[in-house]
């Protein structure tokens, strides 16, 4: 299977991704082609629209301390739904869509997620710290909401501002 990266501000971004149903070979061939270009591209998480495939589908592999990021540790998500959620956090977030560029932005600081396995095991996890975040930031894709949305009315003017900027001078380059 032959993923690409969508980019902002490309408007598949904004579609509301919809509930697996069928957990089989097609969703396991996009599972392992998105675990191959997350990592092509030195990511830690990776949601099936960045890959312009509007399912409920999400992968997260965060490095551990000693910034190795092994495969063992990958974690898949279908259909995830926060039950609980705890206090607040604040972390400079990237994202494969919106490359170069890295903002504030407001978490929970600890969520509970269910959500199924690629077999359709029903699971649930307890995460806090980098996993919290990377998680609400991919569950946020499913939504078609990005990370720059989450930015105050200034901030966002500023990224736009400067957004144009990088993107006239690659056009020029
Ligand atoms: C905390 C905050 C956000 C997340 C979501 C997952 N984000 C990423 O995996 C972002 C990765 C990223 C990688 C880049 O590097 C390359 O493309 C080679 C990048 O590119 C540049 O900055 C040029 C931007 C973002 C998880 C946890
Ligand atoms: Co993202």
């Amino acid at each position: 299977m032959n993923l690409s990266i969508v980019e902002y501000p490309d408007r598949r971004l904004r579609e509301k991704s919809l509930k697996v149903e069928r957990f089989d070979a097609d969703l396991h061939k996009l599972l392992d082609a998105m675990y191959h270009i997350m990592i092509e591209h030195n990511g830690i998480g990776l949601a099936a629209i960045q890959v312009a495939h509007a399912k409920q589908v999400l992968i997260l592999n965060i490095p551990q301390e000693d910034d190795e990021q092994p495969k063992d540790n990958l974690i898949e998500m279908i259909n995830p739904v926060i039950v609980y959620h705890e206090g607040e956090t604040v972390y400079q977030e990237g994202c494969l869509s919106v490359p170069s560029f890295y903002e504030d932005v407001i978490r929970y600081e600890s969520v509970t997620v269910n959500f199924q396995d690629r077999d359709g095991n029903t699971k649930t996890l307890e995460a806090n710290g980098l996993l919290s975040i990377a998680i609400q930031h991919e569950m946020d894709h499913l939504k078609g909401i990005l990370f720059i949305d989450k930015l105050s009315y200034a901030r966002r003017k500023k990224f736009e501002k400067e957004f144009k900027r990088v993107q006239k001078e690659k056009k020029n380059s």
